[in-house]
C-alpha cells in the first residue's frame, strides 16, 4: 500500500493544541504519513501567546522545496502564514508542484486576540492565496474580515460564501462555531451551485483551542487519502466533534481538543467495551 502524505505549512504552538501540531497529530490519527513547513513559532500555552517569531519567507520556500523535491505530497494545508511575503511564496510554490488537493485555513488572530496574520497580509491571501484552494475554511470573523459581509443571518452567510467562491475557492466551509445559537453549531459548506448544511450539537466546553486548525487538517488528510471534498468534511465534522468531546485536562486556560478521540472511541465501539 503506498503511504498518503499531508503537508502542513502553519505555525508551531508551543503548547501544541493547534498550528503544527495540531495539524500533525490530526493527520496521524487518520493515517496520514504528516510533513511542515514552519511559517512562525509561537510562544504560546493555554492562556495565550506570548510572543510570535515569523520565519523568514525564503526558510518557508526552502521547506516547501525540500519536500517537493523529493516526497510531494497527495493534500496541503495552509495555516497561519502571518505575512504577505510568506503568502505569495506558498501561493508560488503550490502553483509551481501542481498540488490540487490544498485547503486553506485562513487564520487570522489567536483566541486571546493575538494576530497570527498581518493587517495588510488580508489582500495577498485574497489576491494569491483563494485562487489556488480547493477549499477555503473561514470561520464567522474570518469571513466577515475577507468579504467585508457583516454576518449574522443564514442569507449574510451564503452572500459571504458566494464571494469567497468567486475569488477562487472551489468550496467554501464556512464555520459555524463562532454562531450566536446556544445548541448547535452549523457550518455551511458552499460548491458554486449548493449550499450543504452540516450541523452538530454545540458542546458546552472552554476547551476548544485549536478547533479550527484540527477541523481543517482532518480534511485535508480525508483529501490525501482520496476522499472527496463533502467526505471530507463530514469525516472531520465527526473527528472534531468528539475531539471537542472528550476533554483533556492540560493547562490552566482553554485546553486543547483531544486528537486521539475519534480513534480511542472508534476502537471501544469496535472491541464493545462502551456496551
Ligand atoms: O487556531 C489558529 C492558530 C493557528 N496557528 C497557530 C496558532 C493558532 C491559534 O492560537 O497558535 C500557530
Amino acid at each position: 500500500m503506498t503511504t498518503k502524505k499531508a503537508l502542513t505549512i502553519a505555525g508551531s504552538d508551543s503548547g501544541g493544541g493547534a498550528g503544527i501540531q495540531a495539524d500533525i497529530k490530526t493527520f496521524q490519527e487518520l493515517d496520514v504519513f504528516g510533513m511542515s513547513a514552519l511559517t512562525a513559532v509561537t510562544a504560546q500555552n493555554t492562556l495565550g501567546v506570548q510572543a510570535v517569531f515569523p520565519m523568514n519567507a525564503d526558510a518557508v520556500k526552502q521547506q516547501i522545496d525540500s519536500i517537493g523535491k523529493d516526497m510531494g505530497t497527495e493534500a496541503v494545508k495552509t495555516g497561519m502564514l502571518f505575512n504577505a511575503e510568506i503568502i505569495q511564496v506558498v501561493s508560488e510554490k503550490i502553483k509551481q508542484y501542481k498540488w490540487k488537493n490544498v485547503v486553506v485555513d485562513p487564520v487570522m488572530i489567536a483566541k486571546g486576540g493575538a494576530s497570527l496574520l498581518e493587517r495588510e497580509a488580508t489582500s495577498a491571501l485574497k489576491q494569491y492565496l483563494l485562487p489556488v484552494a480547493l477549499v477555503v475554511t473561514p470561520n464567522i470573523p474570518e469571513a466577515e474580515v475577507l468579504t467585508g459581509v457583516s454576518i449574522q443571518t443564514i442569507t449574510d452567510k451564503e452572500k459571504a460564501a458566494m464571494i469567497l467562491y468567486e475569488l477562487g475557492a472551489k468550496y467554501v466551509v464556512l464555520k459555524g462555531g463562532h454562531d450566536e445559537d446556544p445548541e448547535k453549531s452549523v457550518d455551511l459548506l458552499y460548491d458554486g451551485t449548493e449550499f450543504n448544511y452540516f450541523q452538530s450539537q454545540r458542546l458546552q466546553t472552554k476547551n476548544t483551542h485549536g478547533t479550527g486548525c484540527t477541523f481543517s487538517a482532518a480534511i485535508t488528510a480525508e483529501l490525501a487519502k482520496g476522499s472527496n471534498v463533502y467526505q471530507a468534511v463530514a469525516k472531520a465534522k465527526e473527528f472534531i466533534q468528539v475531539a471537542i468531546q472528550e476533554e483533556l485536562v492540560v493547562g490552566n486556560g482553554h485546553g486543547p481538543t483531544n486528537h486521539w478521540a475519534y480513534n480511542r472511541l472508534r476502537s471501544q465501539d469496535l472491541h464493545g467495551e462502551n456496551r
